[in-house]
């Protein structure tokens, strides 16, 4: 507590001498901005922080001079005519001018500021990139490219400090590209917040909203969901990745042959054996899953039904796969209709085996492909 008190007696001091953004050293100011309109926003925040410094420091000069000079046991008399002076007069009128006149001036800045980033340009083609908030992870679609990335936290023997900074999948974003993102939710509010960008939006189920943002140096962003979410809301980290347009081109070749290789090792041709499925399923389990029905299968009743020993994870395949291919609508358990055949085949063999659940069933992609 009382480093940051001296910290932010430093920033406050060096704010008054200088306007390059060297003051993010001392750790406490805004991260530095990698966006033009953020760098507005930043210096708007170092306009404002240097103008209160300024009042501030002349308020507690009269303040303590005041006390100091005027104090009883001096023998101070009070004015008893300054009211009748002009500047006793006119002072309750010029001094809230001139307040008014600063306080517009930060206003007029903020307001045009503020209408560059709402105003997504018109008129050119930008890069679109579809944000959805779920429970809780990052989904970013990429619709200029047709991929998809899955964003997810990763937990704490892994990440070590940078524990709910760092996700398995990072937003790789081109740097020199204007990039427009259209921010939605899967369940319930949510926000895309990486302070870098600029902007900070929220994320509603059934609206799609739209940000746009151009990155105007390399580097690794880390944001948050900026919005209280549920249990969770502390593991949706969101990490920018911001490369050149040449690297961003060469990561989106990489995913889309993953992609395809991916799809082809899906197709419904192949059986797979029993200890496959398993394994594939536990690992598609623990990250897809496992925020919700916990790794141990066990849940978090009353919020997260268990799966082990549930009556409807040991009954009929049918119904099983019903539940994950089409959510529940109104509960928290969204469709994963998303999933590829082989995906949804290893998570529902793996449920079924996993724990107690003994059932000794194997469930083979062909059999998902049936059930959509
Ligand atoms: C955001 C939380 C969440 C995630 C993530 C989640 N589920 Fe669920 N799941 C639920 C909730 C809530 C229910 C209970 C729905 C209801 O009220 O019937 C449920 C129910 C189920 C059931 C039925 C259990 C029973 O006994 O009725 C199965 C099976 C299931 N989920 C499988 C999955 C699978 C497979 C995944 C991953 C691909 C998954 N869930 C991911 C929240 C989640
Ligand atoms: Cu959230």
């Amino acid at each position: 507590m009382c480093s940051r008190l001296t910290g932010m007696a430093m920033l406050m001091i060096f704010g008054l001498t200088g306007t390059q953004p060297a003051r993010a050293e001392y750790g406490i100011n805004f991260p530095p901005p990698a966006a033009d309109v953020a760098q507005e926003i930043y210096d708007i925040h170092m306009l404002t922080m240097q103008i209160s410094t300024f009042l501030l420091l002349v308020v507690f000069s009269i303040v303590i001079y005041s006390i100091y000079f005027h104090r009883k046991s001096r023998g101070y008399k009070a004015d008893q005519h300054f009211h009748n002076t002009w500047f006793g007069n006119w002072s309750w009128v010029i001094v809230p001018a001139l307040v008014l006149g600063v306080d517009l001036t930060i206003a007029h800045n903020a307001d045009a500021v503020l209408k560059k980033i709402w105003d997504v340009p018109k008129g050119e083609k930008l890069m679109d990139v579809k944000v959805t908030g779920h429970q809780w992870w990052w989904e970013f679609d990429y619709l200029d490219h047709g991929i998809k990335v899955e964003s997810r936290y990763i937990p704490k023997e892994q990440s070590g400090d940078l524990y709910l900074r760092e996700v398995d999948n990072r937003l790789v974003l081109p740097t020199n590209t204007k990039i427009r993102f259209l921010h939605t939710s899967a369940d319930v509010l949510h926000a895309f917040w990486v302070p870098e960008l600029a902007f900070k939006k929220d994320a509603i189920p059934g609206y799609v909203t739209e940000t746009w943002s151009e990155l105007n140096r390399e580097g690794v962003f880390r944001g948050q969901c900026a919005e209280l979410c549920g249990t969770w809301h502390s593991r949706m980290p969101i990490v920018v990745e911001s490369v050149s347009p040449e690297k961003f081109q060469a990561w989106v070749e990489k995913q889309q042959a993953l992609k395809v290789a991916a799809a082809e090792e899906a197709s419904a041709d192949r059986t797979w054996s029993r200890n496959e499925l398993i394994s594939k399923g536990k690992e598609l389990y623990n990250t897809k899953c496992g925020a919700c029905h916990q790794a141990n299968g066990m849940g978090l009743p009353p919020a997260f039904p268990p799966l082990n020993g549930s009556p409807l994870v040991s009954g009929p395949i049918e119904a099983h796969l019903d539940i994950v291919i089409n959510g529940k609508p109104g509960t928290a358990m969204q469709a994963w209709s998303s999933l590829n055949d082989l995906e949804i085949a290893s998570i529902v063999t793996y449920e079924r085996n996993a724990w107690d659940n003994n059932t000794g069933d194997v469930v083979q992609p062909a059999d998902v492909k049936k059930a959509r």
